[in-house]
């Protein structure tokens, strides 16, 4: 068998042997993750497909955000493989969901790093929404608190609750969807259907991707215009969506779709979201 070299993932205890590395280098890292957790679910069965959906995403969000400080919450849960692996657990993942080893969801008690103990779905906006509210409370504006939930879990009620409340509350969250069209089995419904719409319209993606993209460029005048976008981006949206977002319904701005595979890409827009200034920002990015 071809011996799969490792330059990278080795040397990673926690996030910030990650945030040592270039952006060029994300890439390999994760190559290497995927293959680390082929090799062993291979040997300890586990959830597979889950969190081979987002070595990308969750390089991304580790290499920009500051976890533990920043909390990161999963949705369900199942899907946090390449978050234990990123955060001190590579050289404990063969015990994953054994006896006395690490559990295969995040849980509070295992690591700081795990900011919300899961299992169930479609708990995460509601978690998140408490925890950016506390932070706020606490005065502690530089803390982000990132959700990350699944389409299969957005169906869920309790994900409604969660949106229904931050869009009167005004927190400084991000809830990130990442929609693979896929639960365990294909998801269906109309949320279903619905996800699908948003991420297929080209007009306002291309529209809105060339606009950031050339004023990001500019300086002065670019930067005052990319504010007004920014801050008109509702009306925008809803001109060229043809209808109306559901997200931005609920008072979230929502940035999208992404694509989830592109980490070097997803490092720039998580870094632009994360940067986003000033209290009351709610974004929903769909990747
Ligand atoms: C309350 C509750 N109902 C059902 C489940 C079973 N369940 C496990 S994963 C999942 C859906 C996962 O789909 P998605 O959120 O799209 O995540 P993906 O697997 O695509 O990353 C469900 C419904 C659960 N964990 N909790």
């Amino acid at each position: 068998m071809e011996e799969k070299k490792v330059r990278f993932l080795d040397k990673i205890d926690d996030p910030a042997d990650l945030k040592r590395l270039s952006v060029k280098e994300l890439p390999e890292v994760c190559k290497e993750l995927r293959n680390f957790i082929i090799d062993a679910v291979s040997t300890n069965p586990g959830h597979f497909g889950a969190s081979l959906g987002v070595v990308e995403l969750t390089i991304a969000l580790h290499y920009i955000y500051n976890a533990p400080y920043d909390q990161l919450i999963w949705d369900v849960g199942h899907q946090a493989y390449c978050h234990k692996i990123l955060t001190g657990r590579r050289e404990k993942f063969h015990t994953n969901r054994k006896y006395k080893g690490i559990s295969g969801f995040p849980k509070i008690s295992e690591s700081e790093y795990d900011a919300f103990g899961v299992g169930h779905s479609s708990t995460s906006i509601s978690a998140a929404l408490g925890m950016a509210i506390a932070s706020r409370i606490k005065k502690e504006e530089d803390r982000k608190i990132v959700a990350i939930i699944g389409d299969g879990a957005m169906t869920g009620g309790m994900a409604f609750e969660g949106l229904n409340n931050a869009g009167v509350e005004n927190p400084d969250l991000l809830v990130i969807l990442n929609d693979n069209n896929m639960a365990i089995d294909p998801n269906v419904g109309g949320i279903n259907q619905y996800l699908l719409n948003i991420s297929k319209s080209h007009t306002y993606n291309r529209f809105k991707k060339d606009v950031w993209e050339k004023l990001g460029r500019l300086d002065g005048f670019g930067r005052k215009a990319r504010r007004f976008v920014q801050k008109n981006q509702h009306a925008l949206k809803n001109l060229l969506l043809k209808q109306n977002n559901l997200f931005e319904a609920f008072n979230f701005r929502y940035f999208g779709p992404v694509d989830g595979h592109d980490v070097v890409y997803l490092t720039k827009v998580l870094r632009d979201l994360r940067n986003i200034p000033g209290e009351g920002f709610k974004k929903y990015s769909g990747s």
